[in-house]
């Protein structure tokens, strides 16, 4: 049976974008499938954290998930850092990966900016521990937003690359050969809002590091803070146009119309149909209205979660239990695969 497989970091910020690109997305595949998700502090220290702040980060990232919807008994909700598994073949991923292959990230190149040369090795190796957080579950399909999907790509050549590397120890550990061990990953871009842009500037990605907090709309921004984002936000003087096409080359007010229709479950074109010909100043306070009244009830139930850190840490700590035995089986046939001995 196909395994869900994704993971948010815990790095502050956690925002809209993230809701509507990954978060939302993992709540309704639930229906469907079986489902593990997982906060990657892992992935979190690439970028120096403040540990009191980290372990705060952790719990919100966790009661952002539980507060959107998500089981945490009829799935897995769990924390990478608590199953060792990851950072584990991790390492085998690293020795199967190539330089040139992660050269070309260009998260790596946003991320390290000029000042490469200073970058932590950890923030250059991501994407090995990206595809060691999917593999190690065998998982195949990741809702992921758009940014993801060039480290997806590279999830797949690891996979490829360690099934040609160990062909034959593949087959000698009894699993078939021309499948290969690990299955090829799918990046599940899809939704409603891929990719929601900065408010200050739709041509940017909003991001949980934009120094402007005014860039993006957080899980845990109050209603007047929301309906002030959205009155601020950056737009041009022309009124909506009445059909998508209008809405080319106008990437802010393109952003705008992406929002309110993945917050409402709808598409541009409904709308455009509904908003065509009005102006920002009566497009917005809607936007601003349907904002809150997606994520007050969310936002409160995250509050909520956050006064009890033990109940909090008790989900991630029978998750991670229960994530820990899958990732240990497969890690067992890794060892046996690669030409480790086993200690027990
Ligand atoms: N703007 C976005 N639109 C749609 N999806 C997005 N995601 C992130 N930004 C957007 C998706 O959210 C999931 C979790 O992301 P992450 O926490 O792993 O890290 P990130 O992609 O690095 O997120 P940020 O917010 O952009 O952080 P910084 O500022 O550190 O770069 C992923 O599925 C991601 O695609």
């Amino acid at each position: 049976k196909p395994l869900v497989f994704s993971g948010v970091q815990p790095t502050g910020n956690l925002h809209l974008g993230n809701y509507l690109g990954a978060i939302k997305r993992f709540v309704e595949m639930q229906a469907h499938h079986d489902c593990i998700y997982c906060v990657v502090d892992q992935h979190a220290i690439t970028v120096w954290q403040n540990p009191a702040d980290l372990k705060k980060q952790i719990r919100e990232v966790t009661a952002a998930f539980l507060a959107a919807g998500i089981d945490p008994k009829a799935h897995v909700v769990f924390n990478q850092s608590q199953v060792p598994e990851h950072a584990e073949l991790a390492w085998v991923f690293n020795c199967v990966a190539r330089m040139g292959w992660l050269n070309r990230m260009t998260q790596f190149k946003e991320k390290a900016g000029k000042d490469r040369e200073n970058a932590s090795v950890g923030l250059f190796a991501y994407p090995t521990l990206m595809a060691a957080d999917i593999l190690v579950y065998r998982a195949t399909m990741v809702p992921v937003g758009e940014d993801q999907k060039q480290h997806l790509e590279l999830a797949r050549d690891i996979a490829q690359k360690f099934n040609n590397d160990f062909r034959d120890s593949v087959a000698a550990a009894g699993f078939d050969p021309d499948e290969g061990f690990f299955p090829l990953p799918e990046p599940l871009t899809q939704g409603p809002a891929p990719r929601v842009m900065s408010l200050r500037d739709g041509t940017k990605k909003m991001s949980k590091s934009d120094p402007s907090d005014y860039s993006r709309i957080n899980l845990t921004d109050d209603q007047d803070t929301i309906a002030q984002k959205v009155r601020k936000a950056r737009t041009d003087s022309e009124p909506l146009p009445s059909e998508v096409a209008g809405l080319s080359g106008r990437a802010d007010a393109d952003n705008l119309v992406t929002i309110y229709a993945a917050l409402a479950g709808t598409t541009r074109e409904a709308v455009l149909a509904e908003f065509g010909g009005a102006q920002f100043s009566a497009f917005k306070p809607a936007l601003a209205d349907l904002a809150v009244a997606v994520l007050a009830p969310i936002n409160r139930h995250m509050r909520e979660l956050m006064d009890d850190p033990a109940h909090i840490d008790a989900v991630l700590a029978d998750g991670s239990e229960r994530a820990g035995a899958i990732a240990a089986k497969v890690m067992d046939d890794v060892k046996d695969i690669v030409g480790f001995l086993r200690s027990r």
